[in-house]
């Protein structure tokens, strides 16, 4: 169970932490682009000696009403971030886009994987995905980040979730991604309320025979403020017990803020499920 991320190969049999860094300019204070790239980089040398195995970065905001950045306005925040952290850090860098030219621009920068929400949706983006030769991560997501939280609604979310990526799994390897560089991740807060995500967290294990490794990332999420009634930046305790569930529920890769905490969390999980 090794996949290869840009000649990097982790056993998918266990679980690893990946750090979430925006770069976004609400992400940083605004010092310029050079202040920027210094900020991003304090940031992932920190995430990679706290243990993280993975750095998403990404330089377009999913948050409903947020403003739809341009391709250049993309590739000018992504890219130098990618490029420095590729050559510094013993880190896969994984870019967390939509668009193709960010895809393939940022693996030939020496990004690892391709995160991509929208599950290789957009044009362009499945052969970009599958030209850049790294694993890809294909997420449910029901309808277009501006929209998806106006009451969304399933029969049963566990199995449209799972109709979704399969056929997400379908197009991906008909433009020629190896299926055994697919990732599935069912999306927690994309087009879902609470019931539904605390269904697809109850039964994620049911995931597992689509027959890839699941990402998650719940961390901080307003599922977690809903649950504790808690605001974004108190959400800690809550993201740890949720990335905690995900590791014995068998996720190969947790998304989160918190890298330091969670390391913790995945290695106490992980030494109780060697046991069993
Ligand atoms: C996710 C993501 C997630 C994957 C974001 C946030 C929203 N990528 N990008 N899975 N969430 N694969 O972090 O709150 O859940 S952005």
């Amino acid at each position: 169970m090794e996949m290869n991320f840009a000649g990097r190969v982790l056993d998918m049999s266990r679980c690893h932490v990946m750090g979430v860094l925006n770069v976004t300019p609400d992400s940083f204070s605004d010092g310029g682009r050079f202040n920027r790239l210094d900020a991003a980089l304090l940031k992932a040398r920190q995430m990679a000696r706290d243990g993280a195995a993975f750095v998403d970065v990404g330089g377009e905001s999913t948050r409903p009403g947020a403003a739809r950045v341009s391709v250049q306005e993309e590739l000018d925040r992504v890219c130098p971030v990618v490029e420095a952290i590729s050559r510094e850090l013993d880190v896969i860098v994984s870019v967390d886009t939509s668009t193709p030219e960010v895809m393939s621009q940022a693996v030939g920068l020496g990004a690892g994987l391709i995160n991509d929400v929208r599950a290789l949706q957009r044009d362009g983006a499945a052969s970009a995905a599958a030209n850049a030769g790294v694993p890809v991560c294909l997420m449910h997501i029901k309808g277009e980040p501006d929209t998806m939280q106006n009451r969304p609604v399933y029969e049963n979310v566990l199995r449209e979730v799972g109709e979704f990526l399969t056929l997400r799994i379908r197009a991906a390897e008909k433009a020629g991604v190896s299926p055994k560089s697919i990732i599935l991740d069912p999306g927690f807060g994309f087009g879902k309320n609470l019931d539904h995500n605390l269904r697809l967290l109850a039964s994620l294990e049911q995931l597992h025979v689509l027959g890839h490794p699941l990402l998650v990332g719940m961390s901080r999420k307003s599922m977690l403020g809903q649950i504790t009634g808690r605001e974004v930046d108190e959400r800690l305790p809550a993201s740890i017990a949720a990335a905690t569930i995900s590791a014995m529920k068998g996720a190969s890769i947790v998304r989160v803020h918190d890298v330091r905490e969670t390391v913790d969390a995945v290695r106490v999980s992980m030494a109780v499920k060697e046991v069993v």
